[in-house]
């Protein structure tokens, strides 16, 4: 415990001369451990590419409920078929992790767990068909969201928190297919349980949605659609970050908007949520989104903790 309230980061709210009396609320966020969440990081990419209907996407997802159901959360496996850009159906699996679930007030944390089945983007053209290891896109955020439930199980925050692994965030248009079908089909499993969601008239104070937070040097601009949706959001985060001396990886500017799993969030259950991306308003993703280098060669410990101890912070602090 002691060892547990040293590593942490600690903040004393009210100052002690204004009302000597009153009860001191202090809040120790428990530290974030870089090399756990790269362990599940590594973890998630060994089983092979996580594309639904496959043997590594099952083991994988049996793997994540697990691992959460370890930490002490009560977790829901949400099975659905879903179709895809191109008609196909296939079978996914949003893994939903509750801590305190008695709890009213509470916190959404969410990441996509499965990865691309097509490194359309590959420099290479006999690549653009095969699956990616989707470390970077895909496990590292996961890997990140293990290492906070692992530490809100053991120290709880205040607030009630549910981390959703969404599936079927990557199964959007391949460029190769775009003249044929359009650019559709992203963000299938999220969409799916914004619509149908675990519990009637699911709801949470705010959403914070990770994706691709691990590369090696990742930049992180302000997102179009979270400012929109949830300025206050983002800014206490950003502002999280640059007081942890992270302002290197949270760039304090506008980014765009982006497609992903918050909008359905947004939109459906009217929660407002932000979206931390690595996306860069001028160079875009980087140059192994979607191609068979996004390995575990990208995944860097400094990156995980920038935004795992900012991610932290924010939940330990919400009330
Ligand atoms: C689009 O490319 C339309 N949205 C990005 C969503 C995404 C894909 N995130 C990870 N992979
Ligand atoms: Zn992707």
């Amino acid at each position: 415990m002691m060892g547990l309230f040293l590593a942490g980061l600690s903040c004393t709210q009210n100052s002690p001369s204004s009302k000597p009396t009153q009860t001191r609320r202090e809040i120790t966020v428990p530290a974030f451990n870089a090399d756990s969440a790269y362990s599940y990081t590594a973890a998630q990419v060994a089983f092979g590419p996580r594309v639904p209907d496959t043997p590594a996407h099952a083991a994988c997802g049996q793997y994540l409920s697990s691992e959460l159901k370890r930490f002490g959360a009560e977790v829901i496996e949400q099975e659905m078929v879903l179709q895809t850009y191109n008609n196909q159906s296939i079978h996914a699996k949003n893994i939903i992790a509750s801590f305190r679930p008695e709890n009213k007030n509470r916190i959404l944390l969410c990441a996509h767990w499965d990865s691309r089945p097509f490194a359309d983007n590959d420099p290479n053209p006999d690549h653009r068909r095969k699956p990616i290891d989707g470390a970077n896109d895909g496990a590292g955020a996961c890997g990140v969201l293990l290492e906070i439930a692992r530490l809100i199980g053991s120290q709880p925050p205040t607030m009630g928190v549910d981390i959703i692994l969404f599936d079927a965030e990557d199964w959007g248009t391949p460029t190769f297919d775009q003249d044929r079908y359009g650019s559709s089909g992203w963000c299938l499993g999220s969409e799916y349980w914004a619509k149908n969601p675990h519990i009637a008239q699911y709801t949470a104070q705010y959403g914070i949605l990770l994706d691709m937070v691990s590369a090696r040097g990742a930049q992180f601009y302000k997102e179009s659609q979270s400012l929109a949706a949830a300025r206050n959001v983002v800014q206490k985060v950003w502002e999280t970050a640059q007081a942890l001396g992270y302002d290197s990886y949270f760039i304090n500017r506008e980014g765009g908007g982006i497609e992903d799993d918050h909008i359905s969030i947004i939109r459906h259950r009217k929660i407002p949520c932000i979206d931390i991306i690595q996306y860069d308003p001028n160079s875009g993703f980087g140059d192994y989104w979607h191609t068979l280098n996004d390995t575990l060669n990208e995944v860097d410990k400094e990156t995980l903790k920038a935004v795992g101890q900012t991610v932290l912070y924010v939940v330990y602090h919400s009330q």
